[in-house]
């Protein structure tokens, strides 16, 4: 799926704005016939999660409906119109002018449906139905039964999600209406190799049979351009500016499609030439060893919820560069496109990860969520193929994949991802260290780790030589590199200890500069990701003050607290 483009050949409108909303948590909607429309409707901002805009239902996760009416555009009589979700979350049913369009499974990933038969000239009615239930059978899980394989916060947490965020719903990421050509381009993917000073950038284009491919590559002194009746083509890019922190080159591959010689669509691409490899204990990006220094992160404000601010991105990123990171992880779903679009621009490495936090491996519902998991690592391979800083894809988050069945479960994620995307190392991101057994056939190993926290509490001198003992075992049976994707401590701004204690400023900066040092003395670790860059709302919880996880090393309104200071100086040569 291309993400749309305004030029003289592509149109889009945007949708966003104020929608009218209804709770629904006696079912009514459907046998009353509400997505035809709905009456008595309160205005609610869309994109936005619906739980912190108003003074009541904020953790209300059942049933809620959304409608707008629009016109349509002129000159749109004879295109191909989709309507385009960037993000719904969890499961969202779409009608137009009273006819079913049908529905998508799981926020964070983007779906469209063609409309182009059902548009009227003036008055469209646009319905979404918004369920947003935590179950077992979804993923993320929710409500799952008690069990002490698998009982993360279940017990503690409100809502009960079998993770460590608040679940944000609602139409989170923009709402356009697309238009293009009956034959416009339908897909393209690119992929660059490397030999010597030369890049090379191979392109597939997916188009309904008959017309001609004009591609052109521009940038860099460079001008390349190529032409074809098929589906494939390769340019060579001598003296190539390689894309890479710190020199985010990119070039703009600009595709025509022509039929009779005639120009009926263009769609210009982003594109950063380079390589990202494992070999033996090293990560290599453009064949020379990268070490990751960053965050998890996540999409989290007051009041917008998990909603699209541009802002906040552009904050965060400034936040990222002055600390000296090169990277993060979408920590723990698909991050929003306007994200990814400025770490290719500002040039940031990223771990693309499915929303796939908590899996369980218990018998029931495990075919389902193996299932949707397929799907979401389609569909984010589809969204981000293309990316420069995209340099690796996690099939999931501290799965509990103790159970064997958790082996041919990511087995067959693993080969999925392969099978789709053979340039990336894939990965999991575990808690559960040397006895994870997916580490055998996943390309590099990522482990979360709080020693000195939610162990050793208190101590973190007595955690380090435990951490240095796991990850050394981890090495030694699988050989293969290590990130550090999780460590970090509890810390509430302004409160000071000397002796550091836990929850002070000193103890958090005090345990990540140690962390660092431990983990750096080992040259199979490539990468150190603290937890995290901001505060961030959670479930209502006894170990939550105030709703909040309060990892972030800024406050969740982006003030450092002095472990950034402390990174910085770690970070920033
Ligand atoms: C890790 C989880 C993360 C949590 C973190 C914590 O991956 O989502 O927020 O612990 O407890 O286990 O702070």
């Amino acid at each position: 799926m291309l993400y749309p483009q305004l030029n003289p050949y592509r149109q889009m409108t945007s949708l966003d704005g104020f929608w009218d909303f209804r709770f629904d948590p006696d079912e009514e909607g459907k046998p009353a016939g509400w997505s035809g429309g709905f009456a008595d409707g309160r205005p609610i901002a869309v994109p936005a999660s619906w739980n912190d805009q108003f003074s009541d239902h904020r953790e209300y996760l059942g049933t809620a409906w959304y409608q707008t009416r629009f016109d349509r555009s002129w000159g749109w009589e004879d295109k191909k119109v989709f309507v385009r979700f960037a993000s719904v979350n969890y499961l969202a049913e779409v009608w137009l002018n009273g006819t079913y369009l049908g529905q998508h499974e799981g926020g964070h990933l983007p779906f469209q449906f063609q409309i182009s038969a059902l548009l009227k000239p003036e008055g469209n009615l646009l319905v979404v139905r918004v369920d947003g239930a935590l179950a077992p059978d979804r993923v993320p899980p929710g409500n799952v039964p008690a069990d002490p394989l698998h009982s993360f916060a279940n017990s503690v947490n409100y809502p009960p999600g079998s993770f460590d965020f608040f679940p944000f719903c609602g139409i989170q990421r923009p709402v356009l209406l697309i238009a293009v050509a009956p034959t416009a381009l339908e897909d393209l993917t690119v992929t660059t190799t490397i030999q010597g000073s030369t890049g090379s950038v191979h392109i597939r284009l997916e188009r309904p049979a008959g017309s001609a491919a004009r591609v052109r590559l521009q940038g860099h002194g460079a001008d390349l351009s190529a032409e074809t009746g098929g589906d494939t083509l390769a340019l060579s890019v001598p003296q190539a500016a390689f894309w890479a922190p710190g020199a985010p080159n990119l070039y703009d591959l600009t595709v025509e499609l022509l039929q009779d010689g005639q120009v009926f669509d263009r769609y210009t691409l982003p594109v950063g030439i380079r390589t990202i490899q494992v070999v033996g204990d090293a990560l290599l990006l453009n064949g020379q060893p990268i070490y990751l220094k960053g965050f998890g992160r996540h999409e989290d404000f007051p009041v917008t919820g998990r909603g699209l601010v541009e802002a906040v991105i552009v904050k965060d990123y400034s936040l990222m560069a002055w600390i000296g990171a090169n990277s993060f992880r979408t920590t723990h779903y698909p991050y929003s496109e306007q994200m990814m679009d400025l770490a290719d621009r500002l040039g940031f490495l990223v771990i693309d990860e499915i929303p796939a936090v908590g899996l369980f491996f218990a018998e029931t519902g495990l075919s389902r969520r193996l299932q949707v998991c397929r799907d979401y690592v389609r569909e984010l391979i589809d969204r981000d193929k293309n990316r420069p800083s995209v340099i690796m894809w996690s099939l999931a988050n501290e799965p509990h994949s103790r159970p064997q069945a958790a082996v041919p479960f990511f087995r067959e994620l693993y080969d999925l991802a392969k099978s789709l995307d053979a340039t990336r190392p894939v990965t999991i991101v575990s808690h559960i260290g040397v006895d994870d057994l997916s580490f055998e056939f996943l390309d590099i190993l990522c482990l979360n780790r709080y020693y000195g926290w939610y162990t050793q509490s208190g101590r973190i001198e007595e955690g380090l030589p435990l951490l240095a003992q796991e990850i050394d075992a981890m090495h030694e049976k699988f050989h293969k590199p290590l990130i550090l994707t999780e460590f970090g401590a509890d810390t509430i701004p302004g409160h000071h200890a000397q002796p550091p204690e836990m929850f002070s400023e000193e103890y958090q900066a005090e345990f990540i500069e140690r962390t660092i040092q431990t983990i750096r003395a080992r040259p199979f670790v490539v990468g150190e990701h603290v937890w995290n860059l901001c505060d961030f709302k959670t479930g209502q919880a006894v170990h939550r003050v105030q709703s909040l996880n309060l990892k972030g090393v800024f406050t969740r309104d982006r003030r450092p607290k002095l472990a950034a200071h402390k990174l910085r100086e770690l970070w920033k040569d």
